[in-house]
């Protein structure tokens, strides 16, 4: 997969892309990400990328020009994306289907916001990874491309399977436990030492179920795509 990036701040990246999975999977080669400085689509004095906004208030707005000159000079054929607060909130669903694509062209917003028109005329979705104020679309998008990433064809070890996710899309984990057996007084639930197959999945499952419940109900009610 060929990942693009465009950020006045290219040298945020591929900053805590480069550990673990991901680091591993970007050394192979099954992920390549390039990363483009909007200043470079610039072509007066200044290299200006922002201006004040139409009809008065605080802050700068990002301009059309820059971005758009950028996105059609790009080498992928896929989706642009915004990073944007506006956007559509970022779920594994949402995870699955922008990993199924060859390349992805990723902005990252910055002020108050771009000029709608970046928006309603060059990008094909907006994308939002939850609901608080961040200082720009930066890390938004290498929260993307770490859970894409991780889809893609072997750049995933042995260590978590996606399919070892499918188990049930609706509900948080059970509690993981491992040795010592007491720790500082606190045991392990019993049912893990008994070697019980069938009454441990039992348990796990409706530890899953009631935590769930308890703190995430959202996720019971939501139809699974
Ligand atoms: C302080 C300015 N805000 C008005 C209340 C609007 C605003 C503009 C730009 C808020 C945040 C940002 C920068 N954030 C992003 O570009 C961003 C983001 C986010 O802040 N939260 C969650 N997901 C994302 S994706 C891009």
């Amino acid at each position: 997969m060929n990942i693009e990036v465009l950020t006045l701040f290219p040298e945020q990246f591929p900053g805590p892309l480069t550990a673990g999975v991901t680091g591993r999977g970007l050394a192979a080669g099954r992920v390549n990400l390039r990363v483009h400085n909007l200043r470079d689509y610039t072509h007066d004095r200044h290299r200006q990328v922002d201006d004040v906004p139409y009809g008065g208030g605080a802050g700068m707005v990002l301009k059309p020009e820059p971005i758009f000159e950028a996105v059609r000079a790009r080498a992928g054929k896929g989706p642009v994306i915004l990073l944007t607060p506006q956007g559509e909130l970022l779920n594994q669903e949402l995870v699955r289907e922008l990993a199924g694509y060859d390349d992805l062209y990723l902005i990252c917003g910055r002020y108050e916001g771009v000029d709608e028109r970046v928006a309603t005329h060059l990008v094909d979705r907006e994308v939002s990874v939850g609901d608080y104020v961040l200082t720009g679309g930066e890390l938004p998008a290498m929260v993307l491309i770490d859970a894409v990433c991780r889809l893609v064809a072997g750049v995933l070890g042995s260590e978590a399977s996606p399919k070892d996710e499918s188990f049930d899309q609706r509900l948080l984990e059970y509690p993981h436990y491992t040795r010592p057996a007491l720790f500082e007084g606190h045991p392990v639930p019993e049912v893990l030492l008994s070697g019980h197959h069938a009454e441990i999945e039992r348990w796990r499952r409706s530890q899953a179920v009631e935590r769930t419940r308890r703190r995430r109900p959202d996720l019971l009610d939501r139809q699974q795509g």
